[in-house]
């Protein structure tokens, strides 16, 4: 009796934290096969590659690096066809990549804290960037594009995934000029007769930052662009589109780069979270009057929308939010994270009127969650499912090991989960051909198995996730965690 009355007062997990930590091993072989070993059964509609892009190598030759978003990138291509399915994985060949596994050890500093071996004087003054194009990938007007948000994109080759060299869209970005990593997908844009483009921006911080805005036309080509000045310092990772704006939320923070000159810090540990200042919203017109208005809301940090559009005078955005920026303490072990002492991400729904100049949020999703998606002819339009990675439990934060779709309509919720030995990726929604509603399709995503030190691809019923993986495709070999990718089914 006092044994289990003892059990009952430790907070329970679902999750141990030697599983998780088994996800952030690097995965260093290159494979090339078929996936043989499948639980249920590949919808035979479901045609298309799903690319993931993520860090997978967590150490230079046996050194570990200091931030698993320091680590160089890596592709895998899960190609559909006909009922199977073909894995194949392939490093980035950036330059500094290729550098340092000659070298056998570190040559460059990382944003995030990856220092050179020799103490801060061997990293003193060394300002220079590493191009690792680790956080997208995305497939667009005829090119596989990596995608790294401080710096220009590389291209792949779509099928062998071989590394092309950098890519300047045909001239527009200078050399290691920024693209960010978070384009999104106009399905039908209004000022080009309804015809796709894709829509993604740059940041230049400073004292003031500048944001640079580029819509792509289905041919690759840059067809719009267009730069404006905000004040103030500016880390801003994803942006959200409707159909006339471009919304960005400026966290509060300073920006102190003397440790990162110094050489005691890398530039991301130079951040300082200002919880007693508000975020601003920055609203900019895509068409052609271009107008930025600038509006506020109480402080938080976002690093990821769901998405956004517009509903009479109001913009609507649905966005994941902290507390405050998840600073990244420079002794630190990541794989030491104590995530009951962290506040969870959070979704939710702003809205932002422009004749007033207002702005008010209400929470939506209280769970845990990180990397939202939906369907893709959605964006930037009102829509009525969300999916996202969550954490196994209602309260708290944890690791994702969870998909939840959120109804926004309804209310309802459905949730998948792994736990307590798998830990989730991004989910991925694929619309089925010939679709009937909006979650007519199928969720993608990678999933962390501990139990075997393996990742799976589970394919997921949209409309049903609580029915269990439609078919679980068993790697040989486990995935690291990763960050975002994207469905083609050219
Ligand atoms: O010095 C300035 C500050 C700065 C931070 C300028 C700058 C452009 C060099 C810069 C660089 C920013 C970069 C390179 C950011 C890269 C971010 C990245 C690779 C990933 C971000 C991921 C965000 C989230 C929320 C990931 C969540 C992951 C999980 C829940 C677990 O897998
Ligand atoms: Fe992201």
């Amino acid at each position: 009796m006092q044994l289990h009355e003892r059990a009952s007062t430790v907070p329970t997990h679902s999750y141990q934290r030697q599983d998780w930590q088994g996800g952030y091993e690097s995965l260093k072989t290159e494979y090339d096969y078929w996936i043989d070993n499948i639980e249920g059964q590949i919808p035979p509609e479901l045609q298309g590659t799903l690319f993931r892009n993520g860090p997978a190598l967590l150490d230079i030759n046996g050194t570990p690096i200091h931030h698993p978003f320091d680590g160089d990138g890596m592709i895998s291509a899960i190609a559909f066809k006909d009922g199977r399915a073909h894995f194949r994985n392939r490093f980035i060949r950036t330059a500094a990549f290729i550098e340092e596994q000659k070298a056998g050890t570190i040559l460059y500093r990382g944003v995030f804290g990856t220092q050179k071996p020799g103490g801060w004087l061997a990293n003193a003054f060394d300002l220079r960037l590493k191009n690792i194009a680790n956080t997208n990938v995305v497939y667009w007007g005829g090119k596989l594009l990596a995608l790294w948000e401080a710096a220009d994109p590389h291209r792949l080759d779509p099928v062998t995934l071989e590394t092309l060299g950098k890519d300047s869209l045909n001239g527009v970005l200078a050399d290691g000029e920024a693209f960010a990593a978070h384009p999104r997908i106009d399905p039908r844009c209004n000022q080009d007769g309804g015809v796709p483009c894709m829509v993604n921006f740059s940041i230049k911080p400073g004292l003031s930052s500048t944001i640079t805005i580029f819509e792509l036309d289905p041919a690759g080509n840059v067809i719009r662009q267009h730069a404006h000045n905000v004040p103030g310092f500016a880390f801003i990772h994803d942006f959200a589109i409707t159909e006339n704006y471009c919304i960005f939320f400026q966290n509060p923070i300073a920006f102190n780069p003397i440790p990162f000159v110094l050489g005691l810090r890398g530039a991301g540990e130079c951040i300082k979270f200002l919880p007693n200042q508000p975020t601003r919203i920055v609203v900019i017109e895509r068409n052609k009057s271009r107008q930025v208005q600038i509006l506020e809301t109480q402080s938080g940090f976002v690093f990821h929308h769901a998405n956004a559009f517009e509903q009479g005078d109001e913009i609507f955005i649905d966005s994941i939010c902290y507390e405050s920026f998840p600073e990244v303490e420079a002794g630190s072990d990541f794989k030491q994270v104590d995530f009951d002492a962290l506040k969870p991400g959070q979704m939710w729904r702003f809205h932002v009127n422009l004749q007033q100049q207002t702005v008010s949020r209400e929470l939506i999703e209280p769970r845990c969650c990180e990397f939202p998606t939906m369907h893709p002819e959605k964006v930037g339009r009102a829509c009525r499912y969300l999916y996202m990675g969550a954490a196994h439990a209602a309260t708290g934060n944890a690791p994702l090991q969870a998909i939840l779709k959120v109804d926004l309509e309804s209310g309802q919720r459905q949730l998948w989960s792994a736990a307590p030995r798998g830990f989730v990726s991004e989910p991925i929604f694929v619309e089925r051909p010939g679709g009937e509603s909006e979650d007519d399709g199928w969720i993608l995503a990678l999933v962390y198995d501990a139990t075997y030190h393996r990742s799976d691809v589970v394919i997921l019923n949209a409309r049903n996730l609580e029915q269990g993986a439609i078919a679980r495709l068993h790697l040989k070999h486990h995935v690291p965690y990763g960050l975002h990718g994207s469905f083609t089914s050219e």
